[in-house]
């Protein structure tokens, strides 16, 4: 998605918001903005590209101003282009940024150049700014003219906005999009993600969806989506300002993968006690959810939606737990039928993904009692939305490409599995295996993170490749749909994934020496089945190139390739051998020159 700052103070605010916007920029990226009010004028610079080449056109024709907006845009409405870049301007006298769409944004369009409006974008933007721009008219205060105008927006939205009329007051405002209020001292800055503004407070206010904020240097007033005015707690934020650097690094994403023992370990921190899982531990209404609920419907996007997959051979496999999983742009969209003692788990990466918060919406709608989320922020939207929120712990993720999350949301599910499994059929034993697995998992992924050499070798057996084919079985199928994700969304190498049985049902037509083909094999009851699969795939010339337990032996078979992946319990394999896949991904990348933190057409 993209990226908002903006900010009032009594000095410059430029180099901020720039600073704000470069934390942003993994956000999306094909423009950037930024709009000030210089000497009661609004000033506007604009480029495509990324915010360094904002940078150099501020250093070129410099601008500066106490009260300011910025964006880095990720285009849904019309083309990446400087014209369509934010922010957006009506008469020269109102400019906005805005992280969103405006579904109805035709219709509006429509009346607004009958009222003679002149569009010099083709964003769903622009309307928003007439819009306020039409209010202003006969509306003295600012905070009413945005209202006003917002009330007929239908979509998603956090806007922020300055006016030349009001040039001490900054409006900002969100409806299914985040913002955020940093609080300074005698100024304020605001921004879609807490991460852009951490260099200059670590004080914050959640808007609610629907709030609308007026900022002055010294007083903040919100109103609610009725007009009504609110008070919002200032919230002090744990995150520290170097978890977004890259420390070391080449990249966000090999930091990420290399700070997955820590974050699973701050994951599970106080959450196993004396060898058992506490469920206070999970929130205080946990244990009066889990008594209540009879089966599991988890909603969940991309990356999350995997981790679902992986929990649902969990709950149903280890404690007859029946449990659903759906992508959550599909369920929100059909009739799903809920019974309202299924649970409701959402999970995303920042509580903020746009088609979980409609589909727990959907499910709340159709009785839906309960519902858990997990994610890495508590005052998320989804975090406000559901009964009990189950943080990931894992910092903020930076490479587009998630790695630490996906760890860290297993690990939750894990701890899920047991708590709920206890009021089903998990047995005793499996519960104390499980509970001293996960109390080990810090270690076990640490030592599978000494397999990078080997796999940055590997990897140059793909630079040539155009396609891979994915393959694992039981818990690994949802493992390997998540490996050909990270390696399509960074290297650009088009990935499949299959479930190893299915081979013999069409995908094994496209094997041959150009189709790598990749697959996890631990050491597990389905270990004689996929070593068939492999057989299937050999005897077609296929190039293998198996993540294999170590204590197995392998074939002798030229067009096979082992990594040879530390022995580990099965039950959390499907975590462990998350790991070589990412690293693959990222190596590849590299090898490919691509932008691995920040991948084409992506936000
Ligand atoms: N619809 C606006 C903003 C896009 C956005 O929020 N992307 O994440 C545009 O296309 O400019």
């Amino acid at each position: 998605m993209c990226g908002i700052v903006a900010g009032i103070a009594q000095r410059n605010v430029v180099p901020i918001l720039l600073e704000g916007l470069r934390r942003l920029e993994y956000r999306g990226y094909d423009s950037a903005g930024l709009a000030v009010i210089e000497s009661s004028v609004i000033k506007r610079k604009r480029e495509v590209g990324k915010v360094s080449s904002l940078e150099a056109l501020i250093k070129e024709e410099p601008i500066s101003g106490n009260i300011g907006i910025a964006h880095t845009r990720w285009a849904t409405h019309g083309k990446p282009s400087t014209a369509n870049a934010h922010p957006h301007m009506s008469g020269l006298k109102v400019a906005v940024v805005h992280n969103g769409i405006i579904e109805n944004y035709a219709q509006l369009k429509e009346l607004q150049l009958e009222r003679g409006y002149e569009f010099t974008s083709q964003t769903d933007t622009e309307v928003i700014v007439h819009g306020i721009y039409e209010e202003l008219k006969t509306e003295n205060s600012f905070i009413s003219a945005v209202l006003k105008a917002t009330n007929k927006l239908e979509g998603a939205y956090a806007l922020a906005i300055i006016c030349q009329q009001h040039c001490d007051t900054l409006v900002v405002c969100r409806k299914g999009s985040p913002l955020v209020i940093g609080v300074g001292i005698g100024e304020y800055f605001v921004a879609s993600d807490v991460a852009a503004i951490l260099p200059v407070t670590q004080r914050f206010i959640f808007l609610e969806d629907g709030d609308i904020a007026e900022i002055k240097l010294d007083a903040v007033k919100i109103i609610d989506a009725k007009g009504n005015c609110v008070t919002r707690e200032i919230k002090q934020t744990s995150l520290s300002l170097d978890a977004v650097d890259k420390g070391n690094y080449r990249h966000y994403m090999l930091k990420e993968i290399h700070e997955q023992p820590d974050a699973i370990a701050r994951t599970i921190e106080g959450k196993i006690i004396n060898g058992r899982v506490s469920e206070q531990a999970l929130g205080h209404s946990a244990s009066e959810i889990f008594d209540y609920i009879k089966s599991i419907q988890i909603i969940a996007c991309g990356t999350s939606f995997h981790a679902g997959l992986v929990a649902r051979y969990w709950f149903e496999g280890f404690a007859g737990v029946p449990c659903n999983v759906e992508i959550a742009s599909e369920y929100r969209y059909r009739s799903p039928v809920l019974s309202k003692d299924t649970l409701i788990i959402t999970i995303s990466q920042s509580g903020e993904t746009a088609d979980t918060i409609a589909a727990l919406g959907e499910a709340r709608r159709l009785g839906a009692k309960y519902a858990i989320t997990i994610c890495n922020v508590l005052e998320s939207s989804l975090g406000r939305a559901s009964d009990l929120v189950i943080q990931t712990n894992a910092g903020p993720e930076i490479g587009v490409a998630s790695t630490k999350a996906f760890v860290t949301q297993l690990t939750v599910l894990l701890l899920l599995v047991i708590v709920i499994g206890r009021r089903f059929k998990l047995p005793k034993n499996l519960e104390a295996k499980l509970s001293s697995e996960l109390a080990n998992l810090p270690a076990m992924v640490r030592n599978v993170l000494a397999l990078d050499g080997e796999i940055k070798i590997m990897a140059e057996q793909f630079s040539e490749k155009h396609h891979a084919l994915f393959l694992g079985r039981g818990a690994h199928y949802p493992i390997a749909m998540e490996g050909a994700l990270k390696l399509k969304e960074i290297s650009y190498i088009h990935a499949e994934a299959y479930p190893a049985g299915e081979l013999k049902h069409g995908p094994l037509a496209l094997v041959d020496s150009d189709m790598p083909v990749v697959t996890v094999a631990p050491n597990n009851s389905l270990l004689e089945k996929l070593k068939s699969n492999i057989q299937e795939v050999s005897a077609r010339g296929g190039q293998l190139i198996v993540f294999m337990d170590e204590q197995l032996v392998p074939n002798d078979d030229v067009n096979l390739k082992i990594i040879k992946v530390p022995s580990v319990e099965d039950e959390v394999s499907a975590i462990i051998y998350a790991v070589p896949l990412q690293l693959l991904a990222y190596y590849v990348a590299v090898l490919k020159g691509t932008d691995v933190d920040q991948p084409r057409n992506f936000s």
